[in-house]
């Protein structure tokens, strides 16, 4: 198809999808359409103190085992069904894929990438989460964790995802499977995700013990202790 017809026949839609493509944290004009751009809840889509890129940056960390023959995921707590979940078990529960922004307390943030995987709610309904859980606690590898209230933990955006943009995750963004709480900052999101646990206490994890913020709120720049 030449390149005028096809353009003119997916319309606003190719636009955007080249809009998407080419933001730069250098291009000044593209930063303040991002600024100026809001979520549905009237909050800036880009918060404060933030610059947008293209796409992740590999941050770090002790990777786990990257094979999705080993992979589990353990659901424990205050749950009355533990359950211990395989790669193939995560993947026959109702997955979804949705396009989420993420925020790295360094001070990058990434727009809308589609993640796949399944809700952390579908996965509390599943091990039937006791009314006393109030935390939830992400479990990796090596002993990474990080703490989220249950309640922000129970947003449909919070998944336990094995694919970004169409492909499985790469390993040094947590493959096979890791956590994307993509409304507190990055260090929520676990990678190589080893379990969930449900709790009635909190329990800060590997960098809110470090001087990061218990809570790590974007929009209220919540980055340190
Ligand atoms: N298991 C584990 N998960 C982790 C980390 C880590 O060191 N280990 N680092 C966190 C931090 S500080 C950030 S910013 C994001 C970075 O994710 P990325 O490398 O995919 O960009 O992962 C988070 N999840
Ligand atoms: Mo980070």
């Amino acid at each position: 198809m030449a390149r005028r017809a096809f353009i003119q026949r997916a319309g606003a839609g190719t636009a955007l999808a080249v809009f998407g493509g080419i933001y730069t944290i250098a291009d000044d004009g593209l930063m303040a359409t991002a600024r100026a751009a809001r979520r549905p809840d009237g909050r800036p889509r880009l918060p404060p103190g933030q610059k947008l890129l293209k796409d992740l940056k590999p941050m770090g960390g002790q990777a786990g085992d990257p094979s999705r023959a080993a992979w589990r995921l353990k659901v424990h707590g205050e749950v009355q069904k533990p359950v211990e979940l395989d790669l193939r078990a995560l993947l026959k529960l109702p997955n979804v894929e949705q396009e989420l922004d993420v925020h790295c307390v360094t001070g990058w943030s990434v727009f809308g990438a589609p993640w796949r995987g399944v809700r952390l709610s579908t996965i509390a309904e599943l091990a039937k989460v006791k009314g006393a859980a109030k935390h939830v606690i992400f479990e990796a590898a090596h002993g990474y964790t990080a703490n989220v209230r249950l309640d922000e933990a129970l947003e449909p955006s919070v998944m336990i995802a094995h694919r970004l943009r169409g492909r499985p995750l790469a390993q040094q963004h947590g493959a096979p499977v890791r956590g994307v709480v993509p409304d507190l900052y990055f260090w929520k999101s676990a990678k190589w995700i080893t379990g969930v646990k449900f709790v009635r206490r909190d329990d800060p994890g590997f960098w809110e013990v470090r001087g990061y913020n218990n809570h790590a709120d974007p929009w209220l720049e919540e980055r340190y202790a």
